[in-house]
């Protein structure tokens, strides 16, 4: 079978800015140029948000629809732990589509996320923990998936899953940061993946990269837009298509994308800056390009606005000023690149470290305050068990009885 893996469509992105069409745009052509599979895998983070809008929704099922909509001859044969009766007959009419869900679109237990919704709705076969078989031409290809999940948990829900591989090609699909891939305050180790599989597939990273895993291809999907602005986000982006069959692996890169460049200054002045993006405005831009300023040392503090001021209506602007670690970080919202609802979750998760409360289960408490369960929110909140110490009144201990001593 031919298999296309994209992943990190990140629906939503950009919405209200001049980027809002860029997702839909990628998507639209990818699913064009992944037209001649016989399956279509997703890697999570197909939205930017765990409740998108009506808008977002629709337009994400418009383009879904279309490989629904293409003939493939991929029947789905069996459940490996899922229940395959309740897949709707629309899902498996054309070309399946195969998603699991991502960091973006977590929800906590009892709550549907959007992928899950997808598939109520007869949009694709949404896994998390079990796996689907399908058939076509006498070929069988096993989907086996684990959807995101917060990496410090991953190693136990994978033991307790406990996949294993079945009769023909069996494919590994997850969306976490993998040790070796992606610094983030938890990784996972590669090794604790289960072997024995054929093709491992990981989301959530958006760089693509083809490497291996216990002798066998693993394929870093990317994303299909650049969300976070890193020096690796100037790639281009595109998807992997794979033939189960000869094991070929090829990269397919879109053509219609917005360019991003990342260029770093030391004590710039406004001429050198100016003549840079006079370069890259010099080079073939189809569309506004994504220009990430990274500024060092001593910079005036007109230097950004007048720059705004020159290139703003050519360009996509994003500065990034590197301050000594004596000043104050001065992070915009928009650096953090978290929306209204993550600061919200971002500031309990402080309140609860500081009151001492398990933050492990902050997620779920402030997923309840959202859907207005405040009842809930308040019985899980005076269930957690209060640590002992919290480290900061230890700290605050020692102060005083320094301060006492020398009083003395
Ligand atoms: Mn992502």
């Amino acid at each position: 079978m031919k298999i296309a893996i994209l992943s990190d469509f990140h629906f939503g992105f950009g919405t209200g800015t001049e980027r809002e069409e860029d997702p839909y745009e990628a998507v639209r052509e990818a699913i064009e140029k992944a037209k001649d599979s016989d399956l279509i895998l997703l890697g999570g983070d197909v939205f930017d948000t765990r409740n998108p809008n009506a808008e977002v929704l629709a337009r994400a099922m418009e383009l879904l629809v279309k490989a629904l909509l293409r003939k493939s001859g991929t029947r789905l044969v069996k459940g490996l732990g899922k229940d395959i009766s309740k897949v709707s007959e629309i899902a498996l009419m054309g070309t399946p589509i195969v998603a699991i869900h991502g960091t973006h679109e977590r929800r906590t237990k009892g709550l549907l996320n959007p992928v899950e919704a997808l598939e109520k709705a007869g949009f694709l076969v949404y896994l998390h923990c079990n796996g689907v078989v399908f058939e076509k031409n006498g070929e069988k290809v096993a989907v086996h998936g684990m959807s995101g999940v917060p990496d410090q948990y991953a190693e136990s829900v994978l033991k307790n899953w406990n996949p294993k591989p079945v009769e023909g090609f069996n494919i590994f699909i997850l969306h976490q940061s993998i040790t070796e891939f992606l610094y983030a305050p938890h990784t996972l180790d590669l090794n604790i993946l289960p072997k024995g599989f054929d093709l491992y597939v990981n989301g959530h990273i958006h760089e693509p990269r083809k490497a291996e895993y216990s002798g066998k291809p693993l394929l870093m999907t990317g994303s299909l837009i650049p969300t976070q602005l890193k020096e690796e986000s100037t790639k281009p982006k595109g998807f992997w298509t794979f033939e189960t069959k000869t094991l070929e692996t090829r990269w397919i890169q879109l053509g219609n994308q917005r360019k991003v460049y990342y260029k770093t200054f030391e004590n710039p002045d406004l001429e050198t800056i100016e003549r840079e993006i006079k370069k890259i405005l010099e080079e073939e831009q189809r569309k506004k390009p994504i220009v990430r300023v990274n500024l060092k040392g001593k910079v005036k503090d007109t230097l950004t606005s007048e720059i705004e001021s020159k290139f703003g209506d050519k360009i996509l602007i994003s500065f990034k000023r590197e301050v000594p670690k004596s000043e104050i970080p001065t992070r915009t919202l928009e650096e953090h690149k978290l929306s209204v609802e993550e600061m919200g979750r971002k500031f309990l998760l402080e309140n609860l470290e500081k009151s001492g409360l398990d933050p492990k289960t902050f997620e779920n408490v402030f997923e309840l305050l959202v859907e207005g369960k405040n009842e809930e929110a308040t019985e899980r909140l005076t269930r957690m068990p209060v640590k002992k110490k919290p480290k900061r009144e230890v700290k605050e201990t020692k102060q005083t009885v320094l301060f006492g001593e020398k009083a003395n």
